[in-house]
This record gives structure tokens, C-alpha cells and sequence, in this order.
């Protein structure tokens, strides 16, 4: 906990890289705090991937009761899971409700970071010239936000609207179209059952087929919402409901334990799923991935099997040979002709705060330190780069959970560490090259093992192939985010 009260006046430096989930949550925290610091954001916006993203269909499929800051309950959501531009109004309310806004820097990307040792403080540089010069950086960057588009020749010469997910602009060609969509994660999944009944056709290029998680879908009615206002209790029912933290446990345990009865029951679902909702047996075998329930990100959906199936959509499981003007050749010779092509293949996700060049101590970069992979102390730390705290950076956990909660629990740890800073009990901290080498040890021997680690390609994996993510348990990460073991930090007085 913070111990305030200890504190000397004047309170401690901090740029904050990014103003999304993870970025207002730290702005709020430092502001309670009392220190000095300033939110740099390279957009015009606050949101983040909410900011980012809004294609047709865009929905969080953490309920959206889950996907709010613990502190700030939200009585409004229209249902049980929340629309993109839902949840940016939501995080406008809260920039504004805490008094962020003035704290923001809008249009201000950053470009480097550099660690002065003498001095224990980073210069901030954004471009366009200034630097700031602060006692302690978060990085709040985000995870997913460099588009990638597919490596397939003449994508440049389609004559028509190509358009990738996260760059989506209001006028793409949909209504009445011929519109081929490439790419069926969560993304593709969304756009396809919110564009499907306003095209003319829908080809779906499919490389691999998706497990789909059955879950829930229900609206709130005026009179719950009032509810809801009138009392939040009932909002922290929905919010830490036994289904929704059990479903939790059962994913985070099952992920781990790969033979164990939580991923045989997550099998099962999807399973049944994809048996009992695809009615035609030639579209139920096109869509039966051949690998195992989670190992690329679960789809929660609750409407895509239907969808799928409106005459509109053809789901195409060839492969593509290239792109040409008019649309799209696969291998075996057939042509899909289209007016519009939309990219909804992924993301860079091994960018974090990059491009930003960050140069720690003894002008090490953070480029070279992640040379093999991104990688930081339990996801928060980075060896070598002091008072440095990145929020879902890293080796933290990824799945089907809310990840305002997994930047909570990595600031109450982050917290403790700034506490040494403010009562200056120590100028700078760093976790040691052994302790994170040890961690990073054991983290990927646990990761290979699981069901990410089970045989499919996915963003979860890092370049090497090995599973980037958190390889424990949800317990266990509550656990380590408690307290930083301080013996693997290197503090300097
Ligand atoms: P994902 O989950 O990375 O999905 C990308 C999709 O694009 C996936 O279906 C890929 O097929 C497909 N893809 C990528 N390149 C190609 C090429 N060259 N040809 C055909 N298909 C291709 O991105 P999303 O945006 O859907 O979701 C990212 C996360 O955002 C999601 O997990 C949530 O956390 C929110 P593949 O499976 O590799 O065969």
C-alpha cells in the first residue's frame, strides 16, 4: 500500500506513453497521488484501440460489466457485452469524471526515451522537437495497434476499396457489394455478422477455421439500468458473478493443464457448438478447425454460426494465389470478383512502445534487449531500464478476461516500486538481469506447455514460436502482483 503520509512534498515526475485503457487508469492512480505528470498521447483522442478500431460489429467480448475500472462502475451499458463506441464514451466519462483531460497531450507521439544515469531521469522526446524530463515513464502503449497486412502478392493492384480492420473508414464500399473479407479472428468474426445482410456477397477468405465459444447475449432495459444506478451492488453481482469468474478459472486453469477437465470441457462447448448451430454437413466440416479449443484466441460470439450461414456468406478454405484488380485468384484457378476488400488479418504484436527508440543504462536499447522477443520482469519491469513500468506489457496474461483488471493489479505492484521513489528511499529501481533471466526461464518452459504452445499459428506466439504470454494460472499472477519480490530489484540509493 501507499504510505502517503511519509511522503516529502513534491511529488514525482511521470510521462504516461499513451492515453487508452491503461493510460487513464495510470493518470487517475498518479493523480490521486499527488504527482506530477504528464499523459502523452500521439492521436488526437483519448481510447486506444477503441479509438483505433471501429469497424462494423466492433464488440468486447469481456461483459462489458467486467470490462470497466474496478473503481468506476458504469450503470449505463445497454447490454451484457459492449459495442466499440460504447466503451469510448465510457472512457471520455471517466478522462473527464477525473480530470485527465488537462493532464493529456494530444498529438504528441513519442519518439525516444533516454535513461540519464547521473541524474536518474529519462528525457521524453516527442516529435516535432520538445523533450520532457521525468523521474519515472510508464508505457502504456498498447498491444495491438500496428496493422498487418497479409504477405500476399498484388495486394497493392486491387482496383477496388481495400480497407484493413483498424484503419476503417465510414465510406468503405459494404451496402449491395461484392465484399471479400480476409481473415477470421475476432476481427473477422465481428465484421462478417455485422456486414453480412447488407452486401451483396460476403466471401470470407478462410486459412484456418476458428473454435467458437457459445456465450450469452441480452440487452438491459431502461429499468435495469435505473436499477443499476440505484444501486451498484447489483452491478458488482454481474461483475464478479460466479459464471464469469468461474469461466475464468475453468479457461485460465484449462490453458495450463491442457489434458486436465477445464480445456475437455472448453472443448466440449465448442464442440457442440459447431455440431448442434451449422446445419448444412459440407459448411459444419469447412469450419472444423483441426487443432485444439484455445490455442489461438478463444471467439466468444454468440450469433456468428447463424450469420455465417445467411445465403449471402461464402466461406472460402482454398488458398489464395494472389490479388488482382478485379479480385481475388486462389490456387485452384477460381475467381472472386469483389468492389471491396477488407484486411482483417492482425496485428504487429511485438511493438509495444516501439517504434519509440528506448536507450537504458550503459546506452543498452530496449531494441537489442528484445532481440529474440519482447520480454519484462512479471510482465511490468525491464532489466537495465529503470523506473520503467509498463502496464499489459510483455508476458502478461492474454485471453478471454478483462484486461482493465490485469492493468490494475500490475499498477498496485508498479505502486510499490513508486513508493520507494517518493519517499526517496531510492533514486531508481530495476529488476536484476539474473531475476528476470530466471523468470524468463521458467516462463517459457511453462508457456511451451501450454494450449497456446499446442500446435496452431496465432499473435499469442513470439517469433521463435514459443507462447509470449503469462503461462500460469489467473491465481497465480494475482499473486505475484501483490508485492514485487524486492530482492530481484536493483535499487539505487
Ligand atoms: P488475429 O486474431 O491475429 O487474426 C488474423 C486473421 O487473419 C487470422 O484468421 C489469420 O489466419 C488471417 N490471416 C493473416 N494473414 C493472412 C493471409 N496472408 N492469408 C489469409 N489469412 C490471413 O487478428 P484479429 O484482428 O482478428 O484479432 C486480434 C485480437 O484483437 C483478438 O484476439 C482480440 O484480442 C482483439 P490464420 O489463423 O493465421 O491462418
Amino acid at each position: 500500500m501507499s504510505d502517503k503520509t511519509s511522503a516529502p512534498a513534491g511529488g514525482l515526475k511521470a510521462v504516461i506513453v499513451g492515453a487508452g485503457m491503461a493510460g487513464i487508469l495510470a493518470a487517475i492512480k498518479l493523480k490521486q497521488r499527488g504527482e506530477d505528470f504528464v499523459v502523452l498521447e500521439k492521436a488526437a483522442r483519448i481510447g486506444g484501440t477503441w479509438r483505433e478500431n471501429r469497424y462494423p460489429g466492433l464488440t468486447c467480448d469481456v461483459p462489458a460489466h467486467a470490462y470497466t475500472y474496478s473503481f468506476e462502475p458504469y450503470a449505463e451499458w445497454p447490454a451484457y457485452y459492449a459495442k466499440g463506441p460504447e466503451i469510448q464514451a465510457y472512457f471520455e466519462m471517466v478522462t473527464d469524471k477525473y480530470g485527465i483531460r488537462p493532464h493529456i497531450r494530444f498529438n504528441a507521439e513519442v519518439t525516444a526515451l533516454d535513461w540519464d544515469e547521473a541524474a536518474s531521469q529519462w528525457t521524453v522526446r516527442v516529435a516535432g522537437g520538445d523533450a520532457i524530463v521525468a523521474d519515472v515513464v510508464v508505457a502504456a502503449s498498447g498491444v495491438l495497434h500496428h496493422p498487418k497486412l497479409p504477405d500476399i502478392a498484388g495486394l497493392d493492384s486491387f482496383a477496388g476499396t481495400k480497407v484493413h480492420s483498424a484503419q476503417w473508414r465510414e465510406d468503405t464500399p459494404i451496402d449491395g457489394k461484392r465484399v471479400g473479407l480476409i481473415g477470421n479472428g475476432s476481427t473477422g468474426v465481428q465484421i462478417l455478422t455485422a456486414i453480412n445482410k447488407r452486401v451483396d456477397k460476403l466471401v470470407h477468405f478462410q486459412r484456418s477455421p476458428q473454435w467458437i465459444m457459445p456465450v450469452p447475449y441480452f440487452t438491459y432495459s431502461d429499468e435495469e439500468r435505473a436499477a443499476f444506478r440505484a444501486d451498484p451492488s447489483l452491478i458488482d453481482a454481474i461483475r464478479y458473478n460466479d459464471e464469469y469468474l468461474g469461466a475464468i478459472k475453468r479457461f485460465t486453469d484449462g490453458i495450463t493443464d491442457i489434458d486436465g477437465p477445464q480445456m475437455a470441457e472448453i472443448e466440449e462447448y465448442c464442440r457442440l457448438n459447431l455440431e448442434n448451430s451449422v446445419r448444412d454437413p459440407a459448411l459444419r466440416e469447412k469450419l472444423r478447425p483441426n487443432y485444439r479449443a484455445a490455442c489461438k484466441r478463444l471467439i466468444y460470439s454468440w450469433c456468428y454460426y447463424e450469420e455465417v450461414q445467411h445465403p449471402a456468406v461464402f466461406v472460402e478454405t482454398g488458398r489464395i494465389e494472389r490479388i488482382e484488380p478485379a479480385g481475388v485468384r486462389m490456387v485452384d484457378g477460381t475467381f472472386h470478383e469483389l468492389d471491396t476488400l477488407i484486411l482483417a488479418t492482425g496485428f504487429h504484436a511485438d511493438r509495444f512502445i516501439r517504434p519509440a527508440g528506448v536507450t537504458g543504462t550503459g546506452g543498452q536499447t530496449l531494441d537489442a534487449a528484445w532481440a529474440v522477443r519482447p520480454t519484462a520482469y512479471y510482465a511490468v519491469t525491464v532489466p537495465g531500464f529503470p523506473n520503467f513500468i509498463m502496464l499489459n506489457g510483455p508476458t502478461g496474461p492474454v485471453g478471454n478476461f478483462s484486461l482493465i483488471d490485469i492493468a490494475e493489479m500490475q499498477w498496485a505492484y508498479a505502486e510499490q516500486l513508486l513508493d520507494l521513489l517518493r519517499q526517496r528511499k531510492v533514486r531508481a529501481f530495476a529488476p536484476t538481469a539474473e531475476a528476470h533471466a530466471h523468470y524468463e526461464e521458467r516462463r517459457i518452459a511453462a508457456a511451451k506447455k501450454t494450449i497456446f504452445g499446442s500446435g496452431c499459428t496465432s499473435w499469442y506466439l513470439d517469433a521463435t514460436g514459443v507462447p509470449a504470454s503469462w503461462p500460469w494460472s489467473y491465481d497465480a499472477f494475482v499473486d505475484a502482483m501483490k508485492a514485487p519480490v524486492l530482492e530481484d530489484y536493483a535499487l539505487s540509493a
